[in-house]
């Protein structure tokens, strides 16, 4: 996972080690394999701007110091990204159990996550390992199949639901998602469900009617967390998507899926710069475990951790 990225760290870590071995380090000393820096993050899908943001928190750590040993500046290096994802890299501030578990004892009403994203993103493969995870935390979510849109979406769904165990109410193809949502809503809180998972239909951002017919959907049965769902092999376009979905939808964070097919990393680090909002979860495979909940220490480990 992200493996490019680490390596385009280590290896830009070991040239300005090596080059400055005993000498204090100028400006122009460091632009030269900087710049190649700037280049590798770039190629490793990190948007252009948050590139430079990285280059330049390096650049004025590094600028100066004498550096007497090559331990020592990576050292500087490493110290100088960790807080860099500290400052920049939001994580969520609640735990979703305890929110879940919070809601049903306060106001005995079903927390409600809304998933939402592009077509083939992993929308409905994240609710199924986020309905596992929940179960194995010791409650029973309720999956609502509010995708009435793709063939075979219903039964896709349903397949999951019968593994997991978990009840899911079903709409008839092309009935109206807004109205599934709100019946299974009403149907988790006569049963006392603590929890709804909704699944929508892949829809891309620029489709205005589509986009509408999302906000209708969350209008009608509110939410506790929105999640867009984007997939960590989509490159640059993830920004774009999660930008325009900020604008036109609004959610609270992302659910980054197929990092494990991900060698470059930059995705993780873009989304949740440019829009501010944290990753919640990743996928991290094709199987009902593969989930992992975000924090930023997992991604310093992941990225700048040992081997
Ligand atoms: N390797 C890997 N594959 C994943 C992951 N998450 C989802 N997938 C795969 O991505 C493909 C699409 O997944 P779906 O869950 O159907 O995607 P979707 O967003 O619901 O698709 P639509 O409903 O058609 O928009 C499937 O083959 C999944 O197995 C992941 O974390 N890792
Ligand atoms: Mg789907």
């Amino acid at each position: 996972m992200f493996s490019r990225l680490k390596k385009s760290i280590e290896s830009f870590s070991n040239s300005l080690a090596e080059k400055f071995k005993t000498k204090e380090i100028k400006p122009e000393d460091f632009d030269e394999i900087g710049n190649d820096f700037l280049l590798e993050l770039v190629e490793n899908d990190v948007a252009y701007s948050v590139a430079e943001e990285i280059i330049n928190t390096l650049k004025n750590t590094i600028i100066g110091k004498r550096v007497p040993k090559n331990s020592d500046i990576k050292e500087s290096i490493k110290e100088a990204l960790v807080d860099f994802i500290k400052k920049n890299i939001p994580e969520p501030d609640f735990d979703i159990i305890e929110a879940i578990k919070n809601k049903q004892a306060k106001e005995k009403k079903p927390f409600i996550i809304i998933f939402m994203g592009i077509n083939g993103v992993g929308k409905t493969t994240s609710i199924a390992k986020l309905a596992n995870y929940i179960k194995k935390n010791g409650m029973t979510p309720l999956i609502v199949a509010a995708d009435t849109f793709r063939a075979g979406s219903q039964e896709q769904l349903q397949v999951h639901a019968d593994r997991l165990g978990v009840p899911i109410i079903r709409a008839k193809y092309n009935s109206d998602p807004a109205s599934i949502a709100f019946d299974g809503i009403a149907y988790a809180e006569k049963k006392n469900i603590p929890v709804v998972l909704i699944d929508t239909a892949g829809r891309m951002h620029v489709d205005r009617d589509l986009i509408n017919e999302l906000k209708k959907i969350i209008d009608v049965v509110g939410y506790d967390l929105r999640l867009l769902v984007i997939d960590a092999l989509s490159g640059n376009d993830s920004v774009e998507q999660a930008i325009a979905y900020e604008k036109n939808v609004g959610y609270e964070g992302f659910f980054l899926t197929k990092s494990d097919a991900d060698t470059k990393g930059g995705v993780a680090l873009s989304i949740s710069v440019e829009t501010k909002k944290p990753i919640y979860f990743l996928g991290t495979g094709q199987n009902y475990d593969d989930i992992v909940p975000f924090n930023k220490e997992w991604l310093i480990k992941t990225l700048l951790g040992e081997k």
